[in-house]
């Protein structure tokens, strides 16, 4: 891949992956509505709002993949979350198609499968249990990942991440962290890896206590290196061990605004 684009360049992976990919492809172009920090060589930025069809096709040329973080990066108003994930994510696609990319990866999210019990280990062909809004943005973001490679031919790699942080903070993070260095090598591997057609893969590092099966990534060569195990000992135990934070995959976005009946969550 010769030209890379990034959406939601100035976020928290955003920012990290700049450092993490510098100097990997000729033109590492950068798009936020938020401007992002001081440019490296090879490094373009162009200021887009991803809800704006013809600003979005206006970031492709000369790309051959792109990266999508752009968009509600947690739970948020359906007014928030609408144009930013759902029509935004629509426009990212779209635009890639019609301008001839080759590739998608889309940061979708862990919270797809939110809802699955965290005592059950979950692999990538889990039916969807959103446990949030933004959980059901990126069911569809997936979804419109497979459409545009089942119909358009488009390479689409969903990466459904973990929790992306320095270190874990809580006891929920010793299985769904992922590491700085991890999430930049998951990332390059998925630009990198030789063609593909449609793949899920988790965003986790290599932590003991994980409870999603990877077999994509480890297929394109993903092999994490940081444990969550090694910072166990400042961590303390889940307040309430028979809530929904800790019941199920999602934690604490399965308890937001929850009113259901915890009994029927098979
Ligand atoms: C996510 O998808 C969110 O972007 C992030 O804010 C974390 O909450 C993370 O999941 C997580 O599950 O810890």
């Amino acid at each position: 891949m010769k030209g890379v684009l990034v959406t939601g360049a100035a976020g928290a992976i955003g920012s990290t992956l700049r450092t993490g990919l510098a100097g990997a492809y000729p033109l590492l172009r950068l798009t936020d509505i938020k401007p992002v920090a001081a440019l490296r060589p090879g490094e373009e930025y162009a200021a887009a709002d991803l809800a704006d069809l013809p600003a979005v096709k206006a970031l492709m040329t000369g790309v051959d993949c792109v990266v999508h973080l752009g968009g509600v990066p947690r739970e948020g108003p359906w007014e928030a979350i609408l144009p930013a994930n759902i029509v935004g994510t629509y426009n990212v696609f779209e635009a890639a198609r019609e301008a001839g990319v080759k590739r998608v990866v889309f940061a979708s999210s862990n919270h797809v499968i939110g809802y699955h019990r965290a005592d059950h280990t979950v692999g990538i062909d889990a039916a969807p249990r959103p446990d949030s809004r933004y959980g059901a943005s990126k069911v569809f973001g997936e979804a419109l990942g497979r459409l545009y490679a089942d119909k358009h031919g488009l390479s689409v790699a969903c990466l459904r991440i973990g929790s992306f942080r320095s270190k874990p903070d809580n006891e929920r993070q010793l299985a769904t962290w992922i590491s700085p260095r991890d999430m930049v090598q998951l990332v390059r591997r998925s630009i990198d890896a030789v063609p593909f057609h449609f793949l899920v893969l988790y965003g986790v590092s290599n932590n003991r206590r994980a409870r999603w099966q990877n077999p994509a990534a480890a297929a394109i060569g993903y092999v994490p290196v940081d444990d969550a195990e090694n910072y166990a000992a400042g961590i303390p135990p889940a307040a309430d061990p028979c809530g929904p934070a800790a019941l199920f995959h999602g934690g604490d976005f399965c308890a937001l605004e929850f009113d259901g009946r915890l009994d029927r969550i098979d």
